[in-house]
């Protein structure tokens, strides 16, 4: 648990995840959190091929909230694939390996914070090789943790 707090941003927490009900209501929030954050990709990886700097400055924003709302409550314990067969994708291997979904949660961040700052700057290259960066912490992830469809 303490390792997943890694996702957590240094700063306030603009929009925190509280704690919920059960665990169909945790993993519906966890799948509109990743829903949410794919709903920016896509945008972004049009603008990695052809940069405007307002648009990438408005998912920018949009992306910055994403990265400061602490999703460790997304991922409490008793909501893997095993507890929850059907509706669940995350493989119970996280919780197994708590230390190592926190380094890629940590890696996603990194690269997320690049992607916000080229943007915030203008630097359509250093967009571009952040946005290659995200795509490659989020394949990391899915590729160990995630149950494939
Ligand atoms: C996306 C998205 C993902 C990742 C992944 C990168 O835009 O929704 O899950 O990038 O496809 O490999």
């Amino acid at each position: 648990m303490k390792k997943l707090l890694m996702f957590a941003a240094p700063v306030a927490l603009v929009a925190s995840v509280a704690a919920f009900a059960n665990p169909t209501e945790t993993v519906d929030a966890r799948q509109a959190y990743f829903k949410s954050l794919n709903d920016v990709m896509k945008p972004m990886g049009a603008l990695a091929k052809s940069f405007d700097t307002e648009a990438a400055k408005a998912e920018a924003a949009k992306l910055e909230v994403l990265l400061a709302t602490d999703i460790a409550p997304l991922f409490a314990p008793g909501t893997s694939d095993a507890d929850m067969p059907g509706k669940s994708r995350s493989k119970a291997a996280i919780w197994q390996n708590m230390e190592d979904f926190g380094a890629k949660g940590a890696a996603f961040h990194q690269a997320g914070n690049a992607l916000v700052a080229a943007a915030n700057n203008a630097d359509s290259k250093a967009f571009t090789t952040a946005f290659g960066q995200m795509g490659g912490s989020c394949k990391a992830c899915h590729d160990s943790y995630r149950v494939p469809r």
